[in-house]
C-alpha cells in the first residue's frame, strides 16, 4: 500500500519506522490526532447541522453530583446477560440530566483551558482528569460506574485504568474500527470502559457504535493493522458486512451510559453537527491484573497510567486505586 506521507508525519518521529511493537512517543493529544487519520471518511463535504446542546435544565449542585455517583445503580439482570453476550450494553438513567448538565458544564471549561476555541473538526482529547479535578474524580472513582464494571465484568474487585474526555468537535470524521484489548497493555480482557456522553448524541453527532458479539474479534484477526493508512478500518467494515456482523448505532439519550468489554469492536460516526460531540469515557479492570511483557504503538501513553509498572508487572500503581468491589 502507497503510504500517505501526510498521515505518516502525525506520528512522532520515533514511530515512524519499523512496526507498532514500540512504545507511543507523544502526548495522549497527538495520538488521537494519529488515531483519527486511521479512519475512512466520505470525501464528500460535511453538512453541518444544528446538534442537541447541554440538557435543558438547572446544574446539579456539586455535592448532589458525588452524592448521586455514590448510589449504587438497579441493575437489571438481564444487562449482565447482554454484556457477557453480546461485549456491549447500554443502560439508560445513570446519570440524572442535572448530573450531566453539571459534568458538562464543567468538562467544557477544562477542554477549553487546555485547546483553546480553534478545534473545529479535530477529535480532543483530555486524560487523568480525575487527578486534578474534584467533579472528575467523583465521576473516575464513582461506586455507581465502579460497582456497574464489577457486575458486569463479574470480578470481585475492580480497579480504575484511567478516564478520559472524549470531544468530537464538528466536523471530525470517523473513529476506526477497533476493540480496547489492543489498546490496553494488559494480560487481561476483563476490562470495561463506561462510555457517558454529556449530552445527547443524536445519530449524526457520531454516538459510539459497536458489533454485536463476544467473539467478533475472530472474524477480523487475521486482517494486519496499517499505522499509516485507512486500510485496516476499511477491511473490518467490509468484513463484517461480508460475514453478517450485526452492528448496532443508535442514539443516546441523556443519561445513558455504554459500557463496552475489551472484547468489543466499535467505532463512532462522524459528528455532522454544530455542537461537538462529548463523552467522558473511563476503564476499570479486573484487580490482578499484569501488564504485557511487550505494550505496542497502539498502548498509547500507558505508562502515564500505570507509573513505576514494568511490562509484566502487577498493574496496581498508586494511580490505578480499587474502584469497585463486590460485597
Ligand atoms: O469516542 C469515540 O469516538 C471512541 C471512544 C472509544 O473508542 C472508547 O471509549 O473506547
Ligand atoms: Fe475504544
Amino acid at each position: 500500500m502507497a503510504v500517505n506521507p501526510s498521515t505518516n508525519e502525525r506520528l512522532p518521529e520515533q514511530n515512524r519506522d519499523g512496526g507498532i511493537d514500540q512504545d507511543w512517543a507523544g502526548s495522549d493529544q497527538d495520538w488521537w490526532d494519529w488515531y483519527v487519520t486511521l479512519a475512512a471518511n466520505d470525501t464528500a463535504p460535511i453538512e453541518l447541522v444544528a446538534g442537541p446542546g447541554l440538557p435543558d435544565v438547572d446544574a446539579a449542585a456539586d455535592e448532589q453530583v458525588e452524592r448521586e455517583l455514590a448510589e449504587p445503580y438497579e441493575l437489571d439482570p438481564a444487562a449482565v446477560e447482554i454484556f457477557a453476550h453480546d461485549a456491549f450494553v447500554r443502560l439508560p438513567g445513570v446519570f440524572s440530566p442535572a448530573v450531566v448538565r453539571r459534568l458538562a458544564e464543567r468538562l467544557e471549561e477544562l477542554l477549553r483551558a487546555e485547546h483553546g476555541d480553534d478545534v473545529s473538526g479535530r477529535f480532543t482529547a483530555l486524560e487523568q482528569m480525575w487527578l486534578h479535578d474534584d467533579l472528575m474524580r467523583a465521576v473516575a472513582l464513582s461506586p455507581r460506574i465502579g460497582g456497574l464494571a464489577t457486575a458486569l465484568l463479574g470480578e470481585p474487585a475492580v480497579r480504575l485504568y484511567h478516564d478520559n474526555a472524549l470531544s468530537k468537535e464538528p466536523g471530525c470524521g470517523r473513529t476506526p474500527w477497533h476493540h480496547d484489548a489492543e489498546h490496553f497493555p494488559l494480560q487481561t480482557t476483563q476490562a470495561v470502559t463506561a462510555w457517558m456522553p454529556m449530552s445527547a448524541i443524536p445519530g449524526r453527532m457520531g454516538p459510539l457504535s459497536f458489533a454485536r458479539g463476544r467473539d467478533v474479534l475472530n472474524e477480523v484477526a487475521d486482517l494486519e493493522f496499517d499505522k499509516v493508512g485507512t486500510s485496516y478500518d476499511e477491511a473490518v467494515t467490509h468484513r463484517f458486512v461480508d460475514r453478517g456482523v450485526a452492528v448496532e448505532s443508535e442514539p443516546f439519550a441523556v443519561g445513558d451510559v455504554s459500557f463496552h468489554s475489551a472484547l468489543c469492536f466499535h467505532t463512532a460516526g462522524p459528528n455532522r453537527t454544530t455542537q461537538p460531540r462529548r463523552a467522558l469515557a473511563t476503564t476499570y479492570f479486573a484487580d490482578g491484573a499484569r501488564v504485557v511483557e511487550s505494550p505496542t504503538l497502539i498502548s498509547g501513553t500507558w505508562r502515564e497510567f500505570l507509573p513505576g509498572v514494568e511490562p509484566g508487572g502487577l498493574a496496581a500503581s498508586e494511580l490505578n486505586p480499587v474502584v469497585g468491589r463486590r460485597d
